[in-house]
């Protein structure tokens, strides 16, 4: 009986075709497959310009950068590749500038441009020869011109005469993971945390070696690994041997280890009576720390830090400033070359003062008093990672100091792992965003970049949207918005656009109708988030705590700003938060020129209507109808958007996969299903609010209001807290 049911559950298996096709494609390789190309024509003419490789010099990095051309050589040609060695008459020579020997006359490459990161790829000719040559001033150059070479293959760019010089914009470039010890990761949708601090330093997880790969090959290049709601033990001896061994993988990789530092600690895990950063033993304490530190991790990054906010201890409880904080651990870490990343994320219920403008007022009176390795880090706007925020009033405020820009990769307000939701967009329109700091032209992306201000110091972070899922991000198309994050961490000219298309074309394939199709999908993603939660510029209208979801009711969190009827301020005559003069005039921390620009809704396609303004229900929108039916119709707009996108995604069955193809069209049918909820949701609170019935010509909602506001999710995922 029981030999016969197992022969039965395989007979099972046999016959689901998912079962076998699972093991092929599961996303784990993200866009680094190097499957064989398809294009037979394009494949004959790589197979005859490559088949012999050197990489010349030896280093953990130039290693790593071997192992990856080899096998991503032979991988998208599927033919055997062959080092040579020592010899540069191969096919395809990676070299630094100190090891290239005769080529660096002949390449022609000005290697003053290229800095300590940057890297050159050009075709050198010898008569009827020709050859590739990829180099740069450092072991880490190569690598990143190594990966940039293979992309060019898998995105079957024409290669037979290169020419390309490629340089970071920005100086660090680096994830927050908010990963706790225990391995929760808060607001992290993909599973539990990467680090596996039970098992290190001893246990090495392949995924270790993976993620760095990843993140070398979209050009991150340092990593925070702790959570910014911080946990001392982790500046402890026995976690800083597991930390040193994460450094030690990344290492070649070119990724720095940051961690998050409690203001605490010295109470917590020193035995001090106090945190007080003027308090020679509390400084004394953090000196020996960061030197036990830099004994396990010599080239250990530095830390992030979050002080005096949502509870976290700062500076502020011994009556010290942002400033003393900072510099205080500056100094600790600057005999090591390290740094501090000091949050700005900050805003208190003790102030009656509109949240959005706390952090400007707190911070701007600051400005020059950090020391010269403090970058505050500051989000994308003023209040929290909304589908759509103006940005942040502090960027182009503090030209005596370096802002580094914070962005959420994790979609804790954009539909967290369910929702398709392409970031690219949003990160450009924060980068693009003109401060007019000095004038029209002073755009985020020159400030952060540390060009408007002559900075030396430049940094970008992303809050990580990676766990232990096997395809890492839980939603595939997750992927995009770490990839698109390090593209445009890197060189923030390049375009969404540019971007999706080469994700695209290495993470599923080159077929250009496929390409096209989910191009248009992607790009359509972030206003259509933003159309089925949040439009007009209303914000944080999510049900609390865990955000996810419409909560725009809710009037009883334990504090007034965490409540959305704080932030649309619906009444039966209209809606909107006004931040101009007659309001909370938030609109005067920001320069004149952007003032105006934000001010003036008509301007700007009213995308900050509601964030700038409280309007009367029946105020004429710029389509002609009433701010009413306006609202009505965007959220109507949002969910066609996510209708147009399975109709597009469906078209495309048979292109890739179907393990993928059918994950997207699950997680898509899920967004269509939280799409007509936010609507339905929302329009009726503010049909119910304005007593304004939804027009005739919409879907009505499914359910009564109480229906939506009963709705309760108790183990909703992404839930903080730092046990
Ligand atoms: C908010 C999150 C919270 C974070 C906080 C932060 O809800 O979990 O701790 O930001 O950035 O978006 O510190």
């Amino acid at each position: 009986m029981k030999s016969k049911s197992i022969l039965h559950i395989l007979f099972m298996l046999a016959q689901l075709p998912a079962f076998q096709l699972a093991i092929a494609e599961d996303g784990y390789r993200l866009w680094l497959r190097y499957d064989k190309i398809r294009n037979s024509a394009l494949l004959h003419e790589y197979r005859s310009r490559i088949s012999t490789i050197y990489i010349a010099g030896i280093s953990p990095t130039l290693t790593a950068a071997n192992r990856e051309l080899t096998a991503g050589l032979e991988g998208l040609m599927a033919k055997k590749i062959i080092d040579t060695k020592n010899n540069f008459n191969a096919s395809l020579v990676a070299a630094t500038k100190s090891a290239a020997g005769n080529m660096v006359k002949t390449s022609g490459i000005d290697y003053s441009l290229l800095g300590t990161e940057g890297f050159a790829i050009i075709t050198m000719r010898d008569g009827k020869t020709s050859k590739i040559f990829i180099s740069a001033n450092t072991d880490i150059g190569v690598l990143y011109g190594v990966f940039h070479f293979l992309r060019l293959l898998q995105t079957e760019s024409d290669i037979s005469n290169l020419s390309i010089n490629s340089v970071p914009k920005i100086k660090h470039r680096i994830l927050n993971h908010w990963d706790n010890l225990n391995r929760t990761v808060e607001r992290g949708y993909a599973g539990i945390s990467l680090w596996n601090w039970h098992t290190l330093p001893t246990y090495i997880d392949q995924r270790y070696i993976d993620y760095a790969r990843a993140n070398a090959s979209i050009g991150i290049n340092g990593t925070v690994l702790t959570n910014v709601n911080a946990n001392a033990l982790v500046l402890t001896e026995p976690y800083l041997l597991k930390v040193a061994a994460l450094a030690n993988i990344f290492r070649p990789y070119g990724i720095k280890v940051f961690l998050t530092a409690r203001f605490s600690a010295p109470i917590e895990s020193g035995n001090l009576q106090t945190a007080d950063p003027n308090d020679t033993s509390v400084q004394q304490w953090w000196k020996q720390r960061v030197q036990e530190i830099y004994k396990l991790i010599p080239d250990f990054g530095g830390f992030l830090v979050k002080a005096n906010s949502e509870g976290q201890p700062g500076p502020q409880n011994y009556n010290r400033s942002h400033a003393d904080g900072a510099n205080m651990l500056a100094d600790a870490v600057k005999p090591f070359g390290g740094i501090v990343m000091w949050r700005a994320f900050v805003y208190s219920n003790e102030v009656p003062e509109d949240r959005v403008k706390q952090a400007y007022a707190e911070f701007k009176p600051l400005d020059g008093s950090f020391r010269k390795n403090v970058l505050l880090q500051v989000k994308s706007g003023p209040l929290d990672f909304q589908p759509r925020e103006p940005i942040h009033p502090l960027f182009g405020a503090m030209p005596a100091t370096p802002l580094m820009m914070e962005f959420q990769l994790t979609q804790e307000y954009l539909g967290q792992a369910t929702n398709l939701v392409y970031e690219a967009s949003l990160f450009k329109e924060c980068l693009d965003a003109d401060t007019y700091a000095k004038g029209k032209g002073s755009q985020v992306s020159k400030i952060i970049d540390g060009s408007l201000d002559k900075q030396q110091l430049s940094g970008i972070a992303g809050v990580a949207n990676i766990g232990n899922e096997r395809n890492w991000t839980a939603h595939p198309f997750a992927q995009a918005n770490w990839y698109a994050f390090g593209k445009l961490a890197w060189d923030h000219s390049l375009q969404p656009s540019d971007i999706a298309k080469e994700w695209i074309q290495q993470t599923f394939t080159n077929d250009p109708g496929f390409v096209s199709a989910t191009l248009k999908l992607m790009l359509s993603s972030r206003e259509a988030v933003v159309n089925y939660m949040t439009p007009l510029g209303l914000h944080h209208i999510m049900a609390t705590s865990h955000h996810y979801g419409p909560g725009p009711w809710i009037d009883n969190a334990g504090r007034a700003d965490w409540n959305p009827v704080y932030y649309h301020k619906a009444d039966s005559n209209g809606i909107g938060f006004d931040r101009t003069a007659t309001g909370s005039d938030a609109l005067t921390q920001y320069a004149p020129g952007a003032r105006r620009a934000l001010e003036n809704a008509e301007a700007n396609d009213e995308i900050y209507l509601l964030w700038f303004h409280h309007l009367p229900w029946t105020y004429t929108t710029k389509s002609g109808r009433s701010l009413w039916e306006e609202l009505c119709a965007r959220y109507n707009q949002g969910v066609d958007t996510v209708i147009a996108m399975q109709t597009t995604w469906a078209t495309l069955s048979g292109k890739i996969d179907e393990e993928r193809y059918n994950q997207v069209k699950m997680l898509l049918n899920i967004q269509h299903d939280e799409a007509i909820w936010w609507r339905d949701a929302c329009l009726a609170y503010f049909s119910s609010v304005s007593g304004r019935p939804i027009p005739a010509n919409y879907q009505q909602p499914a359910h009564p209001l109480e229906y939506y506001k009963k709705l309760q999710f108790r183990f909703a995922p992404g839930i903080g807290g730092n046990p």
